[in-house]
C-alpha cells in the first residue's frame, strides 16, 4: 500500500484553512494509504514562541482534533514529530546536501522572516526538516495547501539528489493539492492567506471557534460595494473566498457553488448560507472534540503510532547512515 504523510504544526489553533488545505483531503485518502498523519511540533518553535506549556497543549489539542475531525487510527499512524529521534538525525545529513540558494528561494521564509527583527536559523533551515518528516517514512504523497507544494518540491529534489549520490535511498514524494480550498483567503484581507498565526483573530474561523464568534466573523467579512454576488478572485477577492469555503466545506463542486450564488444582491442572504455550512461542518467536530479532550484516548493512540513511526524511521536512518559513511 502506498503512503501518504502530512501534519499541521501548532503553531496556533487549527483554522478552516487548515481543514480545507489539509485535513479533508486526508479524510478523502485516508482509505486509499498507509496514512501518517503527525503534530509537527519541532515545527512551532521556528518563530519565537512566548509560552512553551500552550505548545504542549495545542500538541494535544491538534491529536484530538485530527481524531475528531473523522480520521480514523484504522487508516491512519498518528504520531508526534519529536517523539522520533531518526528525524533529527536525518535532517542533519540532509542539511549536508541542500544548498543555501534553494533555501533563500523558499517564499515561506521570505515572507516569515520579514516579519522578526532576529530570525533564528531553524526558520531558515526549516523546510529540511520537512523534508526529513517526509522522505524518512519513503511517503508516496503529501496532501498540502499551495503555500506549502514549493516545501513538497524541495524534498523531491532533496530524495533524488540523495539517491543520485547514494542509490535508491528514498521513495520520491509527490504533493496532493486539492481542486478547491487550497488556499482559504483572511476574511479581513483576502488578498492574503488565512493562517493560525495571524494576527487579527477577526480573519481566520478556528475549527473551535463558538458559533456566536464565527457568525461575528462571517459577517464582518470583507467584500465589497458592487452589490451582487460573482465569483473573481480579482475584482472581488473577499466574495470570491467566501464562495470557495462554501465549496470546499459543503463538497459542491466549484463552478456548482459559483452558479448557486451568482446574481444575488442580498450579501445578508449569501453570507447566511456560508455561515450555515461552517455550521454544519465544525458541529460535529466540536461536539467529538468535547468527548475525546474528557479523556485519555488520545494517548493510547499517540504511544502506538510513535511506536510504529519510529520502527520505521530507525530502520530508514540506518540505512542512510552507513549509505554516507557514518560509524564503524
Ligand atoms: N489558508 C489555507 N488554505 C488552505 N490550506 C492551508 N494550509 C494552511 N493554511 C491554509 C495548509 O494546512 C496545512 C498546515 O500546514 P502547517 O501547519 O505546517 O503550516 P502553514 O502552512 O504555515 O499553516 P498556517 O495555518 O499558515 O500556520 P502558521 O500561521 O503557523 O504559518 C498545510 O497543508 C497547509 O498548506
Amino acid at each position: 500500500m502506498k503512503r501518504l504523510l502530512s501534519g499541521l504544526q501548532p503553531s496556533g489553533e487549527l483554522t478552516i484553512g487548515n481543514y480545507c488545505g489539509g485535513i479533508r483531503q486526508f479524510l478523502q485518502y485516508q482509505k486509499e494509504y498507509d496514512s501518517f498523519l503527525f503534530v509537527p511540533d519541532m515545527h512551532t518553535i521556528t518563530v519565537p514562541q512566548a509560552n512553551p506549556e500552550l505548545i504542549r497543549e495545542r500538541i494535544r489539542r491538534f491529536a484530538n482534533l485530527y481524531l475528531a475531525c473523522g480520521l480514523d487510527p484504522q487508516n491512519c499512524t498518528f504520531y508526534i514529530q519529536s517523539e522520533i529521534p531518526a528525524v533529527n538525525q536525518l535532517t542533519w545529513i540532509l542539511e549536508c546536501h541542500t544548498y543555501m540558494g534553494e533555501l533563500s528561494r523558499m517564499t515561506q521564509y521570505k515572507s516569515k522572516s520579514e516579519k522578526q527583527t532576529n530570525v533564528g536559523c531553524g526558520l531558515f533551515t526549516y523546510p529540511v526538516l520537512m523534508a526529513a518528516d517526509i522522505i524518512l517514512y519513503d511517503s508516496n504523497v503529501v496532501p498540502v495547501g499551495i503555500d506549502q507544494k514549493q516545501h513538497v518540491e524541495l524534498a523531491r529534489d532533496i530524495a533524488v539528489r540523495m539517491n543520485n549520490r547514494y542509490g535508491d535511498l528514498f521513495v520520491v514524494p509527490e504533493p496532493i493539492i486539492a481542486k478547491v480550498g487550497a488556499k482559504i483567503k483572511d476574511l479581513q484581507d483576502p488578498t492574503k492567506k488565512m493562517s493560525k498565526s495571524n494576527e487579527d483573530p477577526m480573519g481566520t474561523i478556528f475549527l473551535l471557534d463558538s458559533e456566536s464568534d464565527i457568525k461575528k466573523k462571517i459577517n464582518r467579512a470583507v467584500t465589497d460595494n458592487d452589490g451582487y454576488v460573482a465569483f473573481d478572485e480579482e475584482k472581488k477577492p473577499g466574495i470570491s473566498n467566501l464562495i470557495t469555503i462554501y465549496a470546499a466545506l459543503s463538497g459542491t463542486p466549484m463552478q456548482e457553488a459559483i452558479d448557486h450564488f451568482t446574481g444575488m444582491t442580498r450579501y445578508g442572504d449569501f453570507k447566511k448560507e456560508v455561515l450555515e455550512v461552517i455550521y454544519e461542518t465544525l458541529r460535529p467536530i466540536q461536539a467529538e472534540y468535547q468527548k475525546l479532550s474528557q479523556s485519555d484516548y488520545v494517548d493510547t493512540i499517540l504511544d502506538q503510532g510513535r511506536d510504529r513511526a519510529n520502527e520505521i524511521a530507525s530502520k530508514k536512518y540506518d540505512l542512510v547512515r552507513k549509505a554516507v559513511g557514518f560509524g564503524r
